[in-house]
């Protein structure tokens, strides 16, 4: 009876939306005070892609490996990073992914190819074996680091998604979300023309060492490095790694790249490490492993001519 009352009293449109927000945050700094819930959170953790349970660690594969030098430094890895979209300072990338959703995440595929659609990245694990790999990873500004990744061979993601004849190139995007990615906001007047775009020959995509990568030291990447999936050509310069990637597509014609068109003079389409030719202002003779900054020499297309020099052999 009483209630009755009250809602004749009390319309619906009394108790407005600002109360129950405001008591919805009272109980969730409870918690926190209760030590329930992280006092300061970004995404809450189901807006971050897991993989499915057992993914980590996967086999490693012997066959690639780094004897010369030791892996990188884990932190180091995930927190000096390129990540344009978010940031220009590579200290400062992991600090400005916090409002970036990678679950669930999609991946079109699309143009020249049987498989046509949107595949969740579900999906790849249900059809893609993964495995461990450690690469040597060169960035053309002469930083390199020795990573562990984990990833599925683009060789058999090709067998699964079966590119039509046709097909000669692989053309790969990273998100465009203004409002996740600082720099993509419209008053962020980056100068860079988002989405960050790369594209590989299929024989490049199809050679051994390709990977589409969703781990790094034995777990899901971090944000910072490309979460969930990302590009990993080690013969090639850092830059070709494209990260965060929500289309495939297959062409007959030779795709543009994102370095390529803002610099050709600087950054070849194939951007391949060659330590011989110098980018115009710096040597690619040598480069300087992070974090401590030991020089070594670059080595031939990153030291996997064996693999990859008969691709380029005119
Ligand atoms: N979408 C996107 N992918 C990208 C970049 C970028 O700015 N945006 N930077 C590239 C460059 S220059 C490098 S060196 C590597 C860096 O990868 P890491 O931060 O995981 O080391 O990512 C590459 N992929
Ligand atoms: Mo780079």
């Amino acid at each position: 009876m009483k209630s009755k009352q009250r809602s004749w009293i009390l319309p619906d449109r009394e108790i407005t939306a600002e109360d129950s927000y405001l008591d919805r945050r009272q109980v969730l700094k409870g918690l926190a005070l209760a030590g329930l819930l992280p006092a300061c959170s970004s995404a809450p953790s189901s807006l971050l892609f897991r993989a499915p349970l057992g993914s980590y660690p996967a086999l490693r594969n012997m066959a690639f490996q780094v004897n010369e030098r030791g892996l990188t430094d884990e932190i180091a890895a995930t927190s000096y990073n390129n990540f344009y979209e978010f940031s220009l300072k590579k200290d400062g990338v992991k600090d400005m992914v916090g409002d970036f959703v990678t679950n669930p995440w999609k991946v079109e595929i699309a143009g020249l190819v049987e498989k046509k659609g949107e595949a969740d990245l579900e999906d790849f694990f249900r059809h893609l074996p993964s495995e461990e790999r450690i690469y040597r990873f060169r960035c053309v500004e002469a930083w390199a680091m020795t990573v562990p990744w984990t990833g599925f061979p683009i060789k058999r993601f090709l067998d699964w998604v079966k590119p039509l004849t046709a097909a000669r190139y692989m053309r790969m995007l990273t998100f465009l979300r203004p409002e996740q990615a600082a720099n993509q906001a419209p008053g962020a007047n980056s100068g860079y023309s988002f989405p960050y775009y790369e594209a590989l020959s299929l024989e490049e995509a199809s050679n051994e060492l390709s990977l589409f990568a969703h781990g790094i030291y034995g777990k899901e990447l971090p944000r910072q490095n490309g979460a969930p999936l990302r590009l990993v050509v080690p013969w090639k310069y850092g830059l070709k790694n494209i990260k965060s990637i929500v289309r495939i597509e297959f062409t007959r014609e030779r795709p543009a790249t994102f370095w390529n068109d803002l610099k050709p003079q600087e950054y070849s389409w194939h951007s391949n490490v060659e330590p011989e030719v110098p980018h115009p202002r710096w040597s690619q003779a040598s480069e300087r492993l992070i974090p401590d900054g030991e020089r070594v020499d670059t080595l031939p297309y990153n030291g996997y001519a064996d693999h990859v020099a008969q691709l380029y052999a005119d």
